[in-house]
């Protein structure tokens, strides 16, 4: 049986409901994964089935997290010193505390060389977006960044909420339009309007800034998609909690397989085969970001995905959270 958004009071008195009443009824059912249209690892399109389930309307704000902070007492990765144990060969300027945060470069730079626009910043973690001198005053709806895996599943535990697979977090991006491009159809920028907040002019150095805001933006500030969900794609990656695996298995790609509930990879496989001697497992972001561009990253799409290591945080990466009914 479909359910629709609208039957959400009568699926909350039925259920219990989620413990938040800001989350929405995803309805569930099949779908098309991927793409076939951009990176490799989206392809190939195949069938999957996921059950109905409750999702955050928007991702996590820096006042939700606050709220989280206080009551639990909890500190987040980027502002524990790394133990050099768990880094060997490590350089010492990297074991510190630290987070990934974005520099514009002053001029047009090599795209093969990301350093030319990321540092790993000392001081740099949730209340200190842009590192140790910036602070979130004034974004209390922004989304919360500088949150490694760890840091999310605590929040998402303390909330008594789950993380999304990729596949529920997926289904739910398209908002009902089966094999869409983006979140809201198949035009990037319909009547030349931005639906998302992403980055148009040259990554990394041209911010044209076409759709209002540099970095992150308030939840909320761009339309919603057909499930009512906002910020889906763009503003700041999101966490799932697949392991990441660059193909498809042969069972999911089998013709007419519909995979059900796919729970993505193993573990020791979701490690940087380009980068051998560190085991630090990836799980898989989706949606992409502010700094998502067509020049560079085109990963403002339900079907883009992203290998992300648990033990990073950046200013670009944030989550949201879903509920599951109980059997
Ligand atoms: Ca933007
Ligand atoms: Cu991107």
């Amino acid at each position: 049986m479909a359910t629709s958004p609208l039957d959400t009071s009568e699926a909350a008195e039925r259920t219990g409901g989620p413990p938040d009443p800001d989350m929405l009824r995803i309805p569930g059912g099949p779908f098309r994964m991927g793409s076939d249209h951009h990176y490799p690892e989206e392809a190939p399109v195949h069938l999957v089935h996921v059950d109905g389930f409750w999702m955050d309307r928007y991702p996590v704000t820096n006042a939700q997290f606050r709220r989280f902070i206080e009551e639990s007492g909890y500190v987040t990765f980027a502002e524990i010193p790394p133990n050099a144990d768990d880094y060997p060969g490590a350089l010492p300027e990297m074991l510190h505390a630290a987070s990934m945060v974005f520099r514009k470069p002053a001029a047009r730079v090599d795209l093969r060389f990301i350093a030319n626009w990321w540092s790993f910043l000392k001081g740099a973690d949730w209340r200190h977006p842009l590192g140790p001198d910036s602070s979130i005053e004034g974004l209390d709806d922004h989304p919360v960044v500088h949150v490694a895996y760890k840091d999310v599943e605590e929040y998402s535990r303390w909330a008594r909420k789950d993380l999304p697979t990729e596949a529920e977090w997926e289904f739910a991006a398209r908002g009902g339009l089966d094999g869409a491009e983006y979140a809201w159809g198949d035009e990037l920028t319909p009547g030349g309007r931005a639906m998302a907040n992403f980055w148009q002019g040259e990554f990394p150095w041209q911010n044209l800034m076409q759709d209002g805001y540099e970095r992150t933006s308030p939840v909320g500030a761009f339309p919603s998609n057909g499930y009512g969900l906002h910020d889906m794609t763009g503003n700041v990656w999101e966490w799932t909690s697949d392991w990441y695996q660059a193909g498809r298995t042969e069972e999911r790609t089998r013709p007419c397989y519909e995979a059900r509930n796919p729970r993505g990879g193993v573990e020791q496989q979701s490690y940087d085969p380009g980068q051998p001697r560190i085991k630090i497992p990836r799980k898989v972001l989706k949606g992409g970001s502010h700094l998502c561009s067509a020049n560079y990253c085109q990963r403002y799409r339900p079907a883009a995905r992203f290998p992300h290591p648990v033990d990073t945080s950046s200013c670009h990466i944030g989550f949201r959270c879903i509920y599951r009914d109980p059997h």
